[in-house]
């Protein structure tokens, strides 16, 4: 190059210090990981400090909408929500109870027998998807969630003003009930996008409520419940509580023991097959128990009735643990990644910078 044309040019000087500066600035910024920071700077655990989510899943008919009215009634209603009733109603309501928050997901029920302060049926109108998009039931479902999820960083920045009232914690939990159909929930894109949200910014746990009549009935009914609770934990990595709901009618002991005590089911196995007589799902069933065994360990669960209210304390006291697990595990997991991706980074910034002072010496 000759020199005037040199002159002409004035020489940036790159230093460390000044890509250091810029992977600063482009740092992940992840609410849950600063909460995580501020608990920890105060020795507090992270559910001192925000509200836990509890995301309330479940195969169909198994009780979800009834356990979220029964867990409402355990709580105390935020302010808003209490605004129009009398005095002394709203003195029982909150009274040194946990305040709780509840949205609903699911377009498609009809009466809800719990008090919803965000509703996916105020936004999405279930039934003019179906008929402006020609859909079937499932299909509109699963539209209606992806339309929702659109506007889900609204939903999210509501959660986050009502939960903090002069940088104090307002809510105690955030409740949510999710589609009877699970798979227009748990295997869609809508469904990822609105749990990973909700756990970048408050400890998650998943509810994974069973029908417990139906499973004691039917040890590859309680299989396909185990499955689909597996799958959901892989998938999402949150800590799961199996929740052995309607435990009014068949007690949830005996799917329990089938959990801690591997010899108990086999022994069910062979009842069950003796008398059922379906041999070729029986064998995959016992098959899989065998795989599954390793995964239940992992697994908080509890015994309820949605309908009489029995077991909801134990559920609170299994949730908090589960919220542990969300700290130490998650949040854990999410500090490793996020450190990992900045080494990328940094490597990628000073392959960047030598091969810039090569050139560099090259032009000399
Ligand atoms: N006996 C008894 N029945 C219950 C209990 N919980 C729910 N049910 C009944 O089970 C049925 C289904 O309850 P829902 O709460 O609608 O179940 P869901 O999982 O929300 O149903 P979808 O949203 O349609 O999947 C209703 O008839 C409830 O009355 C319980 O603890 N005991
Ligand atoms: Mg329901």
């Amino acid at each position: 190059m000759s020199d005037s044309l040199q002159s002409s040019f004035e020489r940036i000087q790159i230093t460390e210090e000044d890509l250091k500066k810029a992977g600063a600035s482009s740092e992940v910024k992840i609410p849950i990981l600063n909460k995580s920071s501020d608990a920890n700077a105060k020795s507090l655990k992270l559910r001192d400090v925000s509200p836990v989510c509890v995301l309330v899943v479940g195969m169909a008919g198994s009780g979800k909408t009834t356990l979220m009215a029964a867990l409402q009634r355990s709580l105390g209603l935020p302010v808003d929500a209490s605004e129009g009733m009398k005095k002394d109603e709203q003195a029982e309501s909150s009274e040194s109870k946990p305040i709780g928050y509840c949205l609903n997901l699911d377009p498609a029920t009809r009466l809800l027998p719990f008090g919803a302060s965000i509703d996916i049926r105020d936004t999405v109108d279930y039934k003019e998807v179906m008929k402006q998009h020609h859909l079937g039931p499932n299909g509109a479902i699963m539209t209606s969630l992806n339309l929702f999820s659109t506007k889900f960083d609204q939903v999210l920045s509501i959660l986050e003003n009502r939960s903090y009232k002069e940088e104090e914690k307002a809510l105690d939990y955030i409740l949510v009930d999710t589609p009877g159909q699970i798979e227009a929930f748990t295997w869609s894109a809508s469904g990822s996008i609105i749990t990973s949200a909700l756990a970048s910014s408050f400890p998650t746990v998943l509810a994974f409520v069973v029908d417990t009549p139906r499973c004691t009935a039917s040890l590859n009914t309680f299989m396909s419940n185990m499955l689909y609770a597996c799958s959901m934990f892989y998938r999402t990595r949150l800590p799961l509580v199996v929740v052995f709901n309607k435990c009014d009618v068949s007690s949830g002991e005996i799917c329990e023991e089938w959990m801690t005590d591997y010899e108990k089911f086999q022994e069910a196995m062979d009842d069950f097959v003796s008398s059922d007589g379906s041999g070729y799902y029986a064998s995959l069933t016992r098959s899989l128990s065998l795989v599954l065994d390793e995964f239940y360990q992992t697994l908080h669960r509890v015994s309820v009735s949605a309908a009489t209210g029995d077991g909801i304390p134990l559920f609170w006291d299994v949730v908090q643990k589960a919220a542990d697990d969300f700290e130490e595990d998650y949040v854990g997991d999410m500090k490793c990644r996020v450190e990992e991706q900045k080494a990328r980074q940094r490597a990628i910034a000073k392959e960047g910078l030598n091969r810039l002072k090569k050139d560099i010496e090259n032009e000399k």
